[in-house]
Parts: C-alpha cells; sequence; structure tokens
C-alpha cells in the first residue's frame, strides 16, 4: 500500500511547512536493519524530519529506501544533510567484469585514522537477479558476547592494514586478488576493539575482516584466533539483515556498527551504483564496564 505523503513536504523553492512528517520505520530483521517509508526524498523536509531519520540509522545500522529516482544533485542535497561528503563516486560492475568491490565482510576504510562515518548507496542499474547487499550489525553481535569476553575485548586496540590495501579495494572497478605479502608488508592506523556510539551509548565491535591486521601488543599469529571467533560469531543470521536492490533504492549503512557484503552472483550483468562517502572522526574507546 503506498502510505500518502503529507502536504507538509515542499519543493526545495518553497519555504512554506505546516507540521512534520515523519518516516515510517520497518526492521528488516530482528537485530539489524530498517527501512523507512513514506518520505519522497526528492522533496526538502523541516529539520525535524530529517533527525527522525538519524535516530532510525543509529539505532538500526543500516536504513533501507525505495523508489526514490534521485538525480546527482539531490543525491548530494540528500547527503549533505547527515554529514561532510568525503567521496562521491560510482560503483560499476559491467558484463565482462568478474570481481566486485566489496564482495568479502567488511567495514569501508578502516586503513584510516578517521574512517568514513557512513556509506550511501543509490541504485541506477541492477542485474536481472542476484546481486543482493548484506550488513552485520556489530552493537548486536557485542552485546551477545559473554561478559567475560566483552571485558576482554573492551580494554583492547586493533593495528588495521596500511591505507595502501585501499587502493587493491577501491582504486579498480575490477581488482586483482589482493597479495598476502603486500596485505602484510604494511601497518596502518589503531582503533579501538570496541568503539562507543554516542548518539545510543551503544558499544559496538569494531574490528573486521578485510582491515584488521591484530590486537595491538599481540602478535598477528597469537590474534588470529579470536579475530576468527568474532568474524565467524559475527556473521551468525540474526546478526545480519539481506537487501534486494531495485532502481532507486537507497541503502544507507552506519559505517561506525556494522559490516557488509556485496553479494557478486551476477555474472555476465551488468550493475551502477552512486556511492556516497561521509567524513568521519576518530572512533571513540568504549570504556570498560
Ligand atoms: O555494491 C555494494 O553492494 C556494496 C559495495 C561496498 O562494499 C561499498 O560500497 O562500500
Ligand atoms: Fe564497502
Amino acid at each position: 500500500m503506498q502510505i500518502p505523503l503529507s502536504r507538509t513536504a515542499v519543493r526545495a523553492d518553497d519555504d512554506v511547512m505546516e507540521t512534520v512528517v515523519l518516516p515510517a520505520v520497518h526492521r528488516t530483521c530482528g537485530l539489524v536493519g530498517a527501512e523507512l517509508r513514506g518520505l519522497d526524498l526528492t522533496l526538502d523536509y523541516p529539520d525535524e524530519t530529517y533527525a527522525a531519520i538519524e535516530q532510525a540509522w543509529a539505532e538500526h545500522g543500516v536504513i533501507f529506501f525505495r523508489d526514490q529516482h534521485l538525480d546527482a544533485g539531490q543525491r548530494e542535497r540528500f547527503a549533505s544533510r547527515f554529514g561532510t561528503i568525503r567521496v562521491k563516486q560510482e560503483l560499476r560492475k559491467e558484463p565482462e567484469q568478474t570481481r566486485a568491490i566489496g564482495e568479502g565482510w567488511h567495514t569501508d576504510m578502516t586503513c584510516f585514522d578517521e574512517p568514513p562515518k557512513a556509506t550511501i548507496l543509490f541504485a541506477e542499474e541492477i542485474p536481472p537477479w542476484g546481486g543482493d547487499t548484506q550488513w552485520a550489525g556489530m552493537g548486536p553481535v557485542f552485546e551477545a558476547l559473554s561478559p567475560g569476553l566483552q571485558a576482554t575485548l573492551l580494554g583492547l586496540w586493533a593495528v588495521h592494514a596500511n591505507v595502501r590495501k585501499l587502493g587493491l579495494s577501491y582504486d579498480q572497478t575490477d581488482p586483482p586478488e589482493p597479495s598476502i605479502a603486500e596485505y602484510d608488508a604494511a601497518e596502518g592506523p589503531l582503533h579501538p576493539v570496541v568503539r562507543l556510539i554516542p548518539e545510543t551509548g551503544r558499544k559496538v565491535l569494531y574490528v573486521n575482516p578485510e582491515f584488521t591486521m591484530r590486537f595491538d601488543g599481540w602478535t598477528r599469529r597469537e590474534s588470529l584466533p579470536l579475530l576468527r571467533y568474532v568474524y565467524e560469531f559475527g556473521v551468525r543470521p540474526e546478526f545480519v539483515t539481506r537487501f534486494k536492490w531495485a532502481p532507486g533504492s537507497i541503502a544507507m549503512w552506519d559505517n561506525r556498527q556494522t559490516w557488509h557484503f556485496a553479494v557478486n552472483d551476477y555474472q555476465g550483468h551488468r550493475r551502477v551504483m552512486h556511492r556516497i562517502l561521509l567524513a568521519g572522526s576518530k572512533p571513540v574507546p568504549a570504556e570498560a564496564l
């Protein structure tokens, strides 16, 4: 059923507003993800509407909109409501390309001291089947660990891969296999293993399979068994939501508290997305209890 739009939504050049329109929030799974309905994102809304979107976003980790056909200017205008745009790019996989960006569980760019706060993906062209994306919620994952393991992780920091890793993943649309030697060659920033989400006060696990190399003060060999444990635990189905795209779909994920995985199962078909990254800040460590 189509939810009627409130008359309070106005075109960008109209300064008349009456009452506030709020999105309807529908969880996509029990622990992570929500679809927001009832808004037309080509319109400008009062601040309260964006505050409601932000609240749902912080709470659910990743939010989705459907049937929003925005042009480049409208995409930027929408994204700017939530922060400073750091990167704008097209994410395109052509029918003859076999590799895809993000086909492994990861958080975007934790190889930076200040990893992006969020990523927004706008779907333009979607293959006839496949090409879904999955997200795992690191708040629910941390909360489901034992108090003993939570306490251990709360005291730790982790070394993430050097920024050169970024080139392999993001500079090319069809990246070659990363070389283990290059992956291990240089170390990058230190991030807390458990970070705080200030808006909700939530503690979230902040290591990820793509960029985290080892715990600070531990060797990689010592770190891997525990890292592998949380990587396996973190993608249990109850922590994961999966989104089926259509042209006009939007996913925006809080890159501080989710991992994502682009499912590369549409060989021979084109997929075109527009991607905007919002600037982040140095992760705030969660305090030990
Ligand atoms: O294409 C996708 O679904 C997600 C790709 C990805 O990892 C990203 O945009 O950061
Ligand atoms: Fe990504």
